[in-house]
């Protein structure tokens, strides 16, 4: 059988899942998860490969609408990610009747000429199959898909059906990336991202919105990597939050953080974290530059 291979693109409403299907999908955790809406702020590439086939996928910002200059930049990528695309996966929660947002959300489809495979995640949520049939009719006239697979991104369930239908339209091609490739994020960028996935778990209302993480410095020893970051928020009452009584609150974040970067970059790890008031950060395009994983790549 010939090899495929190509670039497809995961994207849906904010909380679909999308990121926690990149993971499963690679069997590895490099795009943060949360339970509130808008996690994802950047596109995520991770390389799957199967023995048939690799699959270039992307993962993207939730489709939604807002005003700051960093929700126009997560669109941006969001449209950016329909472009030169193989197929695409469009992402629902199968356990929420579809919404004219997610109406709205699928009309970036018709902007690729690519086929979309409809993922009908979170079906473990599901009582019965009973509530999905008519969701699936709304679908079927919302957008032609391509497929409709029904998947937990969660347990696993269906996600050899999904990788067999992307694969299918892939074309004949060898490998584009070599096989130990596995993400095009800087380290820097993912141990940033970590920062924020346990802020995002920890915090509520709108912390989780206003916080921005960057690393200062990094400093690769043989014994271990010694890495000081930066949490940025936009109000001092958000820094004492983030800090809590007696520094507990942060020494949880930086905690919980640095295992999962150790996990992932196999190395120990020293992190301390800094937490510094920067009014008005979303709006500041100097400073969105900072944060944007390509200019973390150099330092
Ligand atoms: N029960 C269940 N929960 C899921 C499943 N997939 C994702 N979730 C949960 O849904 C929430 C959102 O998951 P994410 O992967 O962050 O969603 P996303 O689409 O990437 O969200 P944004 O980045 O904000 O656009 C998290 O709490 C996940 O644990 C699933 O298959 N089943
Ligand atoms: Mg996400």
């Amino acid at each position: 059988m010939a090899f495929r291979c190509g670039f497809v693109s995961i994207l849906g409403r904010p909380n679909a899942g999308k990121s926690t299907l990149l993971n499963s999908l690679l069997g590895e955790k490099i795009a943060i998860v949360a339970r509130k809406p808008q996690t994802t702020r950047t596109a995520i590439q991770g390389v799957l490969n199967l023995p048939d086939a690799q699959i270039v996928l992307m993962d993207t910002p939730g489709i939604h609408e807002s005003d700051t200059l960093l929700n126009k930049r997560m669109m941006d990528a969001v449209r950016a990610a329909t472009e030169g695309r193989d197929a695409l996966i469009y992402v629902v929660d199968a356990s929420r009747d579809p919404d004219t947002d997610e109406e709205r959300g699928m009309s970036v489809l018709k902007r690729s000429e690519a086929p979309a495979i409809l993922a009908v995640n979170k079906i473990d949520r599901l009582q019965g199959k009973a509530e999905l049939l008519p969701r699936l009719e709304k679908y079927q006239q919302m957008h032609g898909f391509s497929d409709y697979i029904l998947i937990s991104a969660l347990t696993g369930a269906g996600l050899d059906e999904l990788k067999a239908s992307v694969v299918g339209k892939l074309p004949e091609s060898p490998a584009l990336f070599p096989p130990d490739y596995l993400t095009d994020q800087p380290e820097r960028f993912l141990v940033a991202e970590f920062v924020r996935e346990k802020i995002l778990d920890l915090t509520s209302q709108e912390v989780p919105h206003s916080v921005a993480v960057l690393v200062d410095q990094w400093e690769d020893t043989p014994k271990m990597i010694r890495i000081h970051a930066s949490v940025i928020v936009e109000r001092d009452g958000q820094k004492g939050i983030l800090i809590g009584s007696g520094g507990s609150m942060l020494k949880k974040i930086g905690t919980l953080a640095r295992e999962d970067a150790e996990r992932i970059l196999g190395r120990k790890i020293f992190l301390s974290l800094f937490v510094k008031v920067k009014p008005k950060w979303r709006e500041d395009p100097g400073f969105l530059a900072e944060i944007d994983p390509r200019s973390m790549a150099g330092l």
